[in-house]
């Protein structure tokens, strides 16, 4: 059994809202959500995982090296990043789909970087302050405890207005807390009291060593060893997501330093195209986790509110409509000019940069016709 005592939840794999007493304050935290905004959540997780199914089939028909799906992770995604404020800056491991479509990112983004045909991916500037996809493990827990200290410095968080002081969120996975760029990440958060959540989405796999194998102990235990306050949540409950990620990001962002969230949930699909995990799981683990699957559990509850079969198949039309578009913009994407390599290695002009571009330039034109 992967839960623990301390897992908090609102909402059951049956679909059922759970009221304990240690759960009241996540339930005040959802208290201002509408039926609305519960829909939302529930379109942007079916859209996002239809996505990732065509983008897993692009890439078996060859248009892209590799996919990283994301399959069975949308509920702790979704909830997390609606409750982010558009003032945050986050930054994203490699399979936080989900969250970057919420920050308004061009999922066509992702598939252009995995296809190679774009250094980076997008700009962050025009995705909300979705920062840059990381393969690296956990390098990029340092990038935001820095941008966290950086916040700390401008005096843009602590000023008591919840709508403009600045937070950062960082996800990554059980692995990655392994590694001591992640471990030095929650040192300087806790030693410069920075703005940040940390949000690990424990899906109990790094390809194919098991969370087990990684940490004899749970692993918000850990975060509570660096001194910042943790939690554990079943990150496929969509609500409960929200909730911890809510407080947990105003709490920092009004000066009460760095928090960490451990959410429960699994990894469904394979680790990426690559891999193959029939090979080091059995199938009772993955029809345990096929059994709490977050968007089943959530439509269930809407259902139980009331909400009506035509969104739910208006919402499949979307998801469908969707893929399509993705299919299409992908089979019409075109590879940059050679040249490009060189473009963002320097802001400024580089006297190496101008000389490797100007061999690669003589080099690629000794293959047109005429030349000798
Ligand atoms: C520094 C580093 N070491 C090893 C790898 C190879 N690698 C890629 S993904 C991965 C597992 C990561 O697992 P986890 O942090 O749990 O994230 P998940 O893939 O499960 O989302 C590893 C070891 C890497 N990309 N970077
Ligand atoms: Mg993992």
């Amino acid at each position: 059994m992967p839960y623990t005592d301390a897992t908090l939840s609102l909402l059951a794999p049956d679909g059922t809202l759970v009221t304990n007493d240690r759960n009241e304050m996540y339930h005040q935290a959802i208290s201002h959500l509408s039926e609305a905004d519960f829909r939302e959540f529930y379109r942007v997780m079916r859209v996002v995982r239809r996505f990732d199914i065509e983008a897993g089939n692009l890439q078996r028909q060859g248009q892209m090296a590799l996919w990283v799906p994301s399959i069975g992770q949308e509920g702790a995604q979704v909830g997390s990043a609606f409750a982010t404020r558009s003032q945050d800056h986050i930054f994203p491991a490699y399979r936080e789909h989900a969250v970057g479509y919420i920050r308004g990112l061009d999922l066509i983004n992702i598939i252009r970087m995995l296809r190679g045909v774009t250094h980076g991916g997008w700009n962050p500037k025009e995705t909300n302050n979705f920062h840059l996809y990381t393969l690296v493990i956990g390098s990029h827990t340092l990038h935001a405890t820095g941008y966290a200290m950086g916040i700390g410095f401008d005096g843009a968080c602590s000023t008591g207005a919840l709508e403009e002081d600045q937070a950062v969120l960082v996800y990554f996975g059980d692995g990655a807390t392994s590694q001591g760029d992640t471990n030095e990440a929650m040192v300087f958060a806790q030693s410069y009291q920075t703005p940040q959540v940390f949000f690990l989405q424990n899906n109990h796999w790094a390809i194919s060593v098991p969370v087990r194998v990684q940490s004899r102990t749970p692993l918000f235990e850990r975060a509570a060893g660096f001194g910042l306050p943790s939690i554990q949540i079943d990150g496929n409950d969509v609500l409960m997501s929200y909730a911890a990620t809510r407080l947990s990001m105003d709490a920092a962002r009004s000066g009460q330093g760095p928090h960490f969230i451990e959410a429960l949930t699994y990894r469904i699909g394979a680790h990426t195209t690559s891999d193959d995990p029939t090979k080091y799981r059995d199938e009772d683990e993955l029809a345990f986790w096929q059994a709490r699957d977050p968007i089943d559990r959530f439509r269930t509850y809407l259902t139980s509110l009331g909400v009506e079969q035509a969104f739910f198949d208006q919402v499949e039309v979307e998801a469908e409509d969707h893929a399509s578009d993705i299919r299409a913009r992908t089979m019409a994407l075109e590879s940059p000019p050679a040249s490009e390599i060189f473009a963002h290695v320097f802001t400024d002009d580089h006297a190496g940069i101008t000389a490797e571009a100007a061999w690669l330039e003589e080099y690629l034109a000794s293959f047109e016709e005429g030349s000798s």
